[in-house]
């Protein structure tokens, strides 16, 4: 039996009337280097927004979080928000950075321990979703702290969060805080082109995953006959990217064959806008409470300081 987990998502989400493939497949090397080019564009409000609200607010978290803390980092990617945080907090004794990416993330907590000697460095290769910390996590003399930046919770479907935030919760244990990063709602008309800019970038990360299935599935999708499309979805809060057919044609991948209208879409992620109280909501189901919330002057976005209960 074939157990390829990648191959297994694609070949069940693409027999659907509405074909869907999971967001967490667009992050392969070059999906993850087309992602670290979206985070500098004009139109994506959100890196650059977040990293205002950290660094302009980072001597508050820092005091909120204690001296002598250990901080945990989720889904860890290039480690720069959380350098604003560790360059605020008083004598930070541990790090432990947790990413899916093995080589990302050696090669980013390398460069991080030769900017920070002190600082022990505890890497964890895992999905963040899956990951069970417990045993893995350093003692130190004061707090656990998550960090959870960027908004990727909006990625994922409430039961996930109440999933990864109990997760987190019975990690990080009592007495812990986590600092969670979250897109809020607004205009579409901010919205649509911070998920379709003019450079097409995102066209390209979106793409990029056809062409994965292409080299990875043996597939044979033929990459001029779909084009990225981003949905702003108002009932439901949240902007959709989709893969939409350009003609009737088929496409084979791993042996079967999948048949597209003209017109039909593969919906391949969700970027949900979630506002406070509902997050809060689902925080607190978990175990946490949602203590302080800071966030920019348009009020686009939020960095969340949650406490355990
Ligand atoms: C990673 N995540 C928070 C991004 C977002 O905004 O939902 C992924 C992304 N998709 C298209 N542009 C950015």
């Amino acid at each position: 039996m074939n157990t390829d987990p990648f191959r297994a998502d694609v070949l069940d989400g693409l027999s659907y009337p509405q074909k869907s493939l999971p967001s967490r497949w667009l992050y392969d090397a070059e999906g993850s280097r087309l992602f670290d080019r979206i985070t500098e564009l004009p139109e994506y409000y959100p890196t650059r927004t977040e990293l205002k609200i950290l660094r302009s607010r980072a001597s508050e978290m820092a005091s909120a979080i204690g001296p002598q803390s250990v901080v945990i980092e989720y889904g860890a990617g290039s480690l720069l928000k959380v350098r604003i945080l560790l360059d605020a907090l008083d004598r930070p004794e541990a790090f432990v950075p947790v990413d899916i990416s093995a080589s990302h993330l050696h090669t980013a907590a390398d460069e991080l321990k030769a900017d920070y000697p002190k600082l022990q460095i505890h890497p964890v290769a895992a999905d963040f979703m899956a990951s069970n910390l417990g045993e893995a996590l350093p003692q130190a003399a004061g707090r656990r702290a998550g960090f959870f930046p960027g908004s990727t919770v909006g990625n994922l479907l409430d039961a996930d969060i109440l999933r990864f935030l109990s997760n987190a919760r019975s990690d990080l244990g009592d007495g812990s805080c986590f600092i969670v990063g979250l897109d809020q709602p607004k205009s579409p008309d901010v919205l649509l082109p911070a998920y379709d800019d003019a450079q097409g970038v995102t066209a390209a990360f979106n793409l990029n995953l056809l062409k994965r299935i292409n080299r990875e599935l043996g597939g044979n999708f033929d990459l001029d006959a779909f084009a990225h499309e981003a949905r702003w979805n108002a009932a439901e809060s949240r902007i959709e990217m989709h893969l939409r057919s350009l003609k009737p044609q088929s496409a084979t991948v791993a042996g079967e064959r999948f048949r597209f209208a003209e017109g039909e879409t593969i919906h391949t992620e969700n970027s949900r806008k979630i506002g406070l109280d509902a997050f809060g909501e689902l925080a607190e189901k978990a175990g946490w409470r949602l203590d302080r919330t800071w966030m920019d002057d348009d009020n686009l976005f939020a960095v969340m300081m949650l406490e355990a209960v």
